[in-house]
């Protein structure tokens, strides 16, 4: 286990301002579908990252164009850090069909495969095997300079799935990075009820493979981390786990009454948020004014309402679009005849 709180190197200006810029639009997206769901327009449930911005933001940003990446429950962050077009997100959360999943998948699906982004999943520690399967492509095809991050929780860590991976991915050599995001609560439970050794990151040594940590709240500490432990995954060609420290001040999801934690404790941590943090180190280091920061902010606010102009005028998925997407492409015959053969596609009714 290793940590790095290396601030030496030296930063493009235009890249601070990026990754500011996105942790806002991260933070107001997250407002305004809360706004949204409110409103009825949104469907089912979300889980909101406000307070882990720079998780998403920070290992996004660390990773590139190519790699592989699956996104968790908790998964907008994960998506917008990485480059998902926030308009395509926006149509997905509201069901239209210009959503990335064509307005059929919602929250928790959303996908992105011209970027590399396998999709989000709902399924709590599904992320390990669905990387080792991406990975092993990965090493099976040669392909050079790739990696797959799939992101996890601390409840996650301890689910049979992902330490079956982590072990699988350890005797295969696969190129995994187990991106875990310790917002120290699965659900209502506090990772000290959940297990006696809180030091997640000890998870790697077990299966014989490295781990780094850092203050998930710094977005430069995340993408320092996440950056040199990719190229240690590249370099070795074997998993890494990166343990990323953070706390999510919005409830787990839409019925949360936060009952389990105090108001102080998420007071506290409001002050620790990402944005706050970053916006202190900017102004301090005389990187950018209040100004060039405020100007920042509206940039986002203008992007997230760019999105739901979008996604507002984007029709609903149409009945004969039922079972696209639905089934893989060569398994589309077999179960029914899928959109073309115009079998139990709706187009009867
Ligand atoms: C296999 C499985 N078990 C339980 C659930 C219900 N569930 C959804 S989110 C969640 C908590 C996950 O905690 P963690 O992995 O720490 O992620 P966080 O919500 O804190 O981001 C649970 C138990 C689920 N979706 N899937
Ligand atoms: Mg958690």
């Amino acid at each position: 286990m290793s940590e790095i709180s290396d601030r030496s190197l030296s930063y493009d200006r235009e890249f601070l301002r990026e990754l500011m810029v996105r942790m806002m639009t991260v933070n107001r997206f997250e407002e305004r579908i809360h706004e949204l769901f409110g409103q009825g327009l949104v469907h089912g449930t979300m889980h909101l990252c406000i307070g882990e911005e720079a998780t998403g933001v920070g290992t996004g940003a660390a990773l590139k164009k190519d790699d592989y990446m699956l996104a968790t429950h908790r998964g907008h962050g994960h998506a917008l850090g990485r480059g998902v077009d926030i308009r395509a997100m926006m149509a997905e959360m509201l069901g239209r069909a210009g959503g990335t999943n064509h307005g059929k998948g919602g929250s928790m699906h959303i996908c992105d495969f011209d970027n590399g982004i396998l999709g989000a999943n709902g399924i709590v520690g599904a992320n390990g095997p669905i990387a080792c399967g991406a990975a092993l492509t990965i090493k099976m095809k040669k392909i050079p300079d790739r990696v797959c991050a799939a992101y996890l929780g601390d409840g996650a860590s301890n689910e049979g799935a992902i330490l079956e991976s982590m072990n699988l991915a350890a005797a295969w050599d696969l190129p995994v990075m187990f991106i875990l995001t310790n917002n120290t609560y699965g659900l209502s439970t506090p990772i000290e009820r959940a297990v006696r050794n809180t030091d997640l990151a000890q998870r790697a040594a077990a299966f014989g493979f490295p781990a780094w940590e850092c203050d998930g709240n710094d977005v430069l500490a995340v993408y320092e981390t996440v950056k040199k432990a990719r190229d240690y995954v590249i370099a070795e060609k074997g998993p890494v786990l990166v343990v990323e420290h953070t706390y999510r001040t919005s409830g787990h999801s839409k019925s949360d009454k936060n009952l389990y934690r105090s108001q102080e404790e998420i007071r506290y941590w409001e002050e620790q948020n990402p944005i706050i943090r970053f916006r202190s180190f900017l102004l301090e280091k005389g990187i950018f004014s209040q100004e060039e920061i405020d100007g920042m902010g509206k940039e986002a606010d203008q992007a997230v309402q760019d999105a739901v102009d979008y996604g507002m005028s984007c029709p609903e998925p149409f009945a004969d679009s039922l079972e696209r997407d639905v089934y893989a492409g060569e398994y589309a015959g077999v179960y029914g005849g899928g959109f073309d053969a115009g079998f139990g596609t709706g187009r009867e009714a």
